[in-house]
């Protein structure tokens, strides 16, 4: 899976030569493209911004160089992320669907963001997403981007040692799908006077997984009672209805 993004900060994105997603690029699983998008802004000051139309505080970033730009990265197979706080929620769901497709254009937006044509126009070319990473308010687009990219490249098969992994996480379509996981544990089995949970010594499968699943439920309850009201009745067992 090839991704590439278009900054004016290229130099944010030095992590991914790092950890998980360096060595699945080493093995050529994923491959990555950064971008100035100053290259494609062809003044004598390399302008990318400007002030908005309307008026009001900030500046907005000018079309033509994203035009540019776009024009030469993007691929009929692209589909074009827009990160900004006023998008669409990225979630993990998101994350699967745009870890199926071969190639993915981020686009980093400054300063109040992004002339609005730009959206337009290549909504009409390729797919466009425009993804909020969380209610909260972020200084550019960069750091959300390397969120995204982390959490899509982790679902590419063979980026994962242990296929496992993916299927018990918290968000994870399926079984623990709107739950948040449990607690874990690794030895020693008493650490400062607190033990490790009998149950997981035990050896027992079926009692550790009902377990892990009872955990799962009772932190969620606690620290995410929104999951829980979400959840499909369906989904729960007898002893769940029980909790
Ligand atoms: Cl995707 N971008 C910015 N600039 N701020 C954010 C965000 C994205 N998601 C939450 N806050």
């Amino acid at each position: 899976m090839r991704f590439d993004v278009i900054t004016i900060f290229p130099e944010y994105f030095s992590p991914l030569s790092a950890s998980l997603l360096g060595k699945a690029a080493d093995k050529g699983l994923l491959s990555f493209g950064v971008h100035d998008l100053r290259d494609w802004a062809y003044d004598r000051h390399r302008t990318v911004d400007d002030t908005p139309y309307g008026g009001g505080p900030g500046m907005v970033m000018k079309p033509a160089p994203w035009g540019e730009a776009l024009d030469d990265v993007l691929t009929p197979e692209s589909r074009l992320v827009v990160p900004t706080p006023s998008g669409r929620p990225f979630t993990q769901a998101v994350a699967g669907e745009l870890a199926s497709a071969p190639h993915l254009v981020f686009a980093c937006g400054r300063y109040e963001g992004i002339d609005s044509r730009v959206m337009a126009h290549y909504r009409d070319v390729v797919e466009v997403h425009e993804l909020s990473i969380g209610d909260y308010v972020l200084a550019g687009g960069e750091v959300a981007v390397l969120v995204m990219v982390e959490a899509v490249s982790r679902l590419v098969p063979g980026v994962l040692g242990n296929a496992e992994s993916v299927s018990d996480d918290s968000f994870a379509p399926g079984r623990m799908e709107t739950l948040v996981e449990g607690p874990v544990y690794t030895k020693p089995p008493v650490w400062r006077d607190r033990e490790v949970p009998a149950v997981l010594k035990s050896g027992h499968h079926g009692k550790i997984a009902r377990w892990r699943r009872d955990e799962a439920f009772r932190r969620t309850a606690a620290l995410r009672p929104d999951l829980l009201a979400r959840l499909d009745p369906k989904a729960l067992d007898k002893h769940d209805r029980r909790l």
